[in-house]
């Protein structure tokens, strides 16, 4: 509290806190500063993790247990300013996991959603309501909430992919629920694509049985690397860079042209090599992957190198400017879908 207040009011407004402190009731004045600031302050810092180190101590856990036993083998990228919360931001999860070859993380469903981002290695899948979706480096498959889902590696080597889900967010809302199948996994219910045929083209289906699944407004789970880098590389022929985005793309959700899912927006960049962007502030917290090249990241004044496969979290309201030693590649999701709807996305340029 910034009034002054003489000696025995300060020791009555004591006295009668003392009385009021069992009854669960507090001064807002004491605490208004710190309820509704003048801009974010987030808990969450800056943060950057090498793909090589976490590939380490990744391929190490598989060694130690299977993904069976762990349900899930991940390790979770937890935020500095965020201990024991399993959280990268305030809002949103992220997790590098590893499947090998013969392996199956088990199938279940519950409200959070998911995207998976691969890191590396191909031959494995991930199954929603029984449709697999066979993965490759730096395809986008979205495992959206309530969807039975389970992952299988037929193939060779191992496969790691970053798991970003919005588990924190739907603790905020009290809203988790999960259960697990009694089988390992969903009976096949779709050839693989099907859901791809139909809705990622552009197009959706009309008067068929297809158009009326229960996919809970979320039809589409497979954005494969090959089809989403040609659009990149045709536009970045074709524009000149945004000063503060480069060249940019975001992944839609065909059935209302919104973010991918309502909680997680994701998208891809493109910085030629050599470019600096502008300074750029938003309320939206983003975890970044590299996909190629090389290059740094100055979040808040502090630069971070950044090499393929690492990962970077810049805070709600960070301060963040990109630069591309070599063509710089980038892929990104946030919490921005729900800001928009919130009325709470805000940003600045410098
Ligand atoms: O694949 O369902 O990294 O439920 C964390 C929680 C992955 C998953 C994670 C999960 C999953």
């Amino acid at each position: 509290m910034s009034i002054m207040l003489d000696n025995d009011r300060k020791a009555q407004l004591a006295h009668l806190y003392d009385e009021m402190r069992p009854e669960h009731l507090y001064p807002l004045w004491e605490v208004l500063a710190k309820l509704v600031v003048p801009q974010p302050q987030s808990p969450a810092e800056p943060a950057h993790w090498s793909y090589d180190t976490i590939r380490r101590h990744l391929l190490r856990s598989g060694d130690l247990i299977s993904a069976e036993e762990a349900e899930r083998r991940v390790l979770i990228l937890e935020n500095p300013g965020l201990p024991g919360q399993s959280a990268i931001t305030p809002r949103l999860y992220a997790g590098l996991q590893l499947i090998l070859p013969g392996e199956i993380a088990p199938c279940h469903r519950h409200s959070q959603s998911a995207l998976r981002f691969v890191m590396e290695g191909e031959g494995a899948y991930t199954a929603v309501d029984g449709e697999k979706a066979f993965m490759n480096p730096f395809d986008l498959i979205l495992t959206p909430n309530g969807r039975w889902h389970d992952h299988g590696h037929p193939g060779k080597g191992p496969m790691i992919w970053l798991d970003g889900l919005d588990i924190p967010l739907v603790r905020y809302f009290d809203a988790g629920f999960a259960d697990r199948l009694e089988e390992p996994t969903f009976p096949e219910q779709a050839a693989p694509g099907s859901t791809r045929m139909r809705f990622g083209r552009n197009m959706r289906p009309v008067r068929s049985a297809a158009a009326a699944t229960d996919v809970r407004g979320v039809p589409l789970f497979h954005y494969p690397y090959a089809e989403w880098s040609e659009a990149l590389a045709a536009l970045a022929g074709h524009e000149t860079p945004d000063p503060w985005f480069g060249h940019a793309l975001e992944f839609l959700n065909p059935a209302d042209g919104g973010p991918v899912m309502p909680t997680i927006s994701a998208g891809v960049r493109l910085l030629p090599a050599g470019f600096e962007t502008g300074l750029r502030r938003s309320t939206e917290g983003a975890v970044h992957v590299v996909v190629e090249g090389s290059g740094e990241v100055e979040i808040d004044g502090e630069t971070m190198a950044l090499e393929q496969g690492d990962i970077v979290v810049a805070p709600s309201w960070s301060s963040t400017r990109w630069r591309a030693r070599k063509r710089l590649g980038l892929f990104a999701y946030s919490d921005r879908g729900v800001l928009e709807k919130l009325n709470l996305f805000k940003e600045s340029f410098e």
